[in-house]
């Protein structure tokens, strides 16, 4: 398999996770974002929304999405599963997940800010509508664990929660979002730093880290 991310992307990020958690090892390429490297034409052939991360299979087959690419990991390799056995939980884990993958991330993504920027608003602002935005959505997500036990997010092992909610942190404090009221979240995130599958995939250790 052959990853094509960056080290400070945080879907690349969720993927380094999934694989680390899966021991499977990848090749790792890169693309780097503030070069405009993933909008060059023969990445755009594998990965038509210019985003990181692809993962290509062993077969040769792109892959994107990180959500969809780690239920692919889930799907052929699927243990340790990323997701509980129990229905109900299952569904919490993916709301957990997609609340961060879905209306967090994307609303704060180095596109929207740059369209922020270009429609006018200055870099303080757009930093702000980040930060802000990391802020609200993880005050849901800390709601949303509220009943669940730990260590991680959803209980005693990590899940595809957990795996998105560690590479959002990283932005949320890039942003300047004060998330230390977050009680549940940094708990599941200390548990998670504790755990070799996402200590390894942590941006600062990536090859292409500046
Ligand atoms: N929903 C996509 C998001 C991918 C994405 O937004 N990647 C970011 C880096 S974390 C990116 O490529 N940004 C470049 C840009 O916005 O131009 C996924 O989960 O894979």
């Amino acid at each position: 398999m052959k990853l094509i991310g960056f080290f400070r992307s945080g879907a690349s990020y969720r993927v380094r996770i999934g694989l680390n958690l899966k021991g499977l090892t990848a090749e790792h390429a890169f693309r780097h974002l503030r070069k405009n490297e993933h909008k060059a034409a023969d990445y755009l052939a594998v990965n038509p929304q210019g985003l990181v991360p692809t993962l290509f299979t062993d077969s040769g087959e792109a892959l994107t999405q990180s959500i969809a690419i780690l239920e692919w990991l889930d799907e052929t390799h699927p243990t340790p599963s990323f997701l509980p056995k129990d229905p109900l939980q299952r569904a919490r884990v993916r709301a957990f997940a997609l609340a961060i993958a879905c209306d967090v991330h994307p609303v704060q993504n180095l596109g929207v800010l740059n369209k922020l920027k270009a429609y006018g608003l200055d870099e303080a602002k757009a930093n702000q509508w980040a930060k802000e935005t990391n802020y609200d959505g993880l005050a849901a997500c800390e709601l949303m664990l509220a009943k669940e036990k730990g260590p991680f997010c959803f209980g005693a092992e990590p899940t595809l929660a957990d795996i998105c909610l560690v590479p959002q942190l990283v932005n949320a404090r890039r942003f300047g979002a004060d998330v230390s009221g977050f009680k549940r979240i940094l708990e599941a995130e200390a548990a998670c730093l504790a755990h070799p599958a996402f200590a390894a995939a942590a941006p600062e250790k990536q090859p292409d880290a500046e």
